[in-house]
């Protein structure tokens, strides 16, 4: 693979940009691997990363049924965080956040980090008691955050209508070194540096069926044939429950649509990321201008990733009162993912009945941020079977034995 650097953007300037290669292969599959990953989300892409960096593993191919990214990899609102309340998702989004301050070089491709930092506004007394316990945690977790007063707030985002009659703003939990990266450039480049490991991304094929003998699993029926393999690692999100499904067995997790809205582009006006959770909404503003805005998840079970006329007109009325200016905006664009819901908002990153079988899921309206840290760690599980520190208390038995990873504040998204 030819580096990407300053010097090859001059070079094929001169030369009418005709030597560019191709980013990654698209190869036909072959009849065997040592690990199979369903799904190229960012999650699946990671997982396949870190097996080749970390434990030298790269017969690895990632199937994925549409194009790599086109899940919730590349619908998400890239907001990137690690102020979380439990240790142990403190110490999983705090991987991935650090992950993504060098991914860029890591990956000698472009993802945009912008370390803009974010804010999750307290609009109720019982919002201030929660962040100020979160930022408290924090501080013994290693993870930066502080609690900031209304003036300070003011002074970050001064588009913010901090006096709102209804739910004036009463502080906020504030993270300087969180922000946001380029969605679908995180899939490129974790795709372009799996495929220069030799790994297979193999797109447009969709896994119909989990082959098994003797409680383990053998290999996976395709729209492209059937594959073997020695591990089977399964990251398709919203699609969790179908892949277990086919596996034999049931998860903890329930599928919903979650969307998101932009509006026409418009000058800088606004370089933080703004949360306000207690009337579910929240808003950045993208480098094209566009203000990139979301609430919280349908309030039912679907497959559709679509977006619907109630949403746009329930999110924008409840941030109309913080940020009066959206008023004047004209909406451009909506969409819809799918996100994959557990009962404790946490993911899990888990072995499954099947003995050869891996289950990376759950990361629900949440898991952008985590992509690089869930991927460290999933690779982990899979590469030695076990699960490693990052990943250990996200086993699907916890479910069973009530150690519930309660993040349904910190999760930040209605749900
Ligand atoms: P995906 O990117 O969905 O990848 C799974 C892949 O599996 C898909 O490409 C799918 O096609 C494939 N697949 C499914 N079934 C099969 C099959 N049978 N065979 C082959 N392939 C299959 N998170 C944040 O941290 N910050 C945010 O600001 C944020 N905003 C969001 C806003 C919206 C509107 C949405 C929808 C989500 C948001 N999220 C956010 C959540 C985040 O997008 C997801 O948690 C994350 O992208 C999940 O990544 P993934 O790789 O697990 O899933
Ligand atoms: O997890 O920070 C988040 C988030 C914001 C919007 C959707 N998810």
């Amino acid at each position: 693979m030819k580096r990407y650097s300053a010097f090859a953007v001059a070079r094929e300037a001169v030369r009418y940009h005709q030597g560019w290669e191709r980013a990654w292969a698209s190869p036909q599959p072959k009849k065997r691997y040592d690990v199979v990953i369903v799904g190229a989300g960012g999650h699946g892409l990671a997982t396949a990363f870190y097996l080749g960096k970390n434990f030298g593993i790269t017969n690895v191919a990632i199937i994925e049924k549409g194009w790599l990214g086109g899940g919730n990899t590349g619908r998400n609102t890239t907001i990137i965080r690690s102020n979380y309340l439990q240790d142990p998702s403190a110490a999983i989004y705090e991987k991935a956040r650090s992950l993504y301050e060098t991914m860029s070089q890591d990956l000698n491709y472009n993802v945009m980090f912008s370390p803009r930092g974010v804010m999750m506004l307290a609009q109720t007394q019982s919002e201030i008691r929660g962040y100020e316990r979160t930022a408290h945690a924090n501080a013994y977790q290693g993870v930066t955050t502080e609690f900031i007063g209304p003036q300070r707030v003011k002074e970050l985002c001064p588009i913010i209508n901090i006096d709102g009659p209804r739910y004036p703003v009463l502080g906020a939990l504030w993270q300087a070194r969180g922000g946001t990266a380029r969605h679908d450039a995180v899939a490129w480049g974790y795709a372009r540096a799996c495929s220069d490991m030799g790994m297979d991304i193999i797109q447009k094929c969709e896994v119909t069926g989990v082959r098994q003998n003797a409680g383990k699993v053998v290999g996976v029926d395709t729209t492209k044939g059937a594959i073997d393999c020695e591990k089977l690692a399964i990251v398709v999100a919203g699609h969790s429950g179908e892949l277990a499904g086919m596996a034999g067995f049931r998860l903890p997790m329930e599928s919903v649509a979650l969307q998101a809205l932009v509006s026409e582009p418009i000058k800088p006006c606004m370089d933080v990321v703004v949360m306000a959770n207690t009337v579910h909404g929240y808003m950045s503003q993208s480098d094209k201008g566009e203000m990139v805005i979301g609430g919280g998840t349908d309030g039912f079970n679907n497959y559709t990733q679509r977006g619907s006329f109630h949403h746009i007109e329930e999110t924008v009325r409840a941030l109309v009162e913080t940020f009066p200016m959206i008023s004047r905006l004209k909406m451009l664009r909506q969409w819809g993912g799918i996100v994959d819901v557990t009962g404790d908002r946490s993911p899990v990153i888990t072995k499954t009945p099947l003995g050869n079988c891996f289950m990376n899921g759950g990361w629900g309206t949440g898991g952008f941020k985590s992509i690089p840290g869930s991927g460290w760690a999933m690779a982990e599980l899979v590469a030695k079977g076990e699960p490693g520190p990052l990943s250990a208390a996200f086993g699907m038995e916890r479910f069973k034995e009530g150690r519930f990873i309660d993040e349904s504040v910190a999760a930040g998204v209605a749900h």
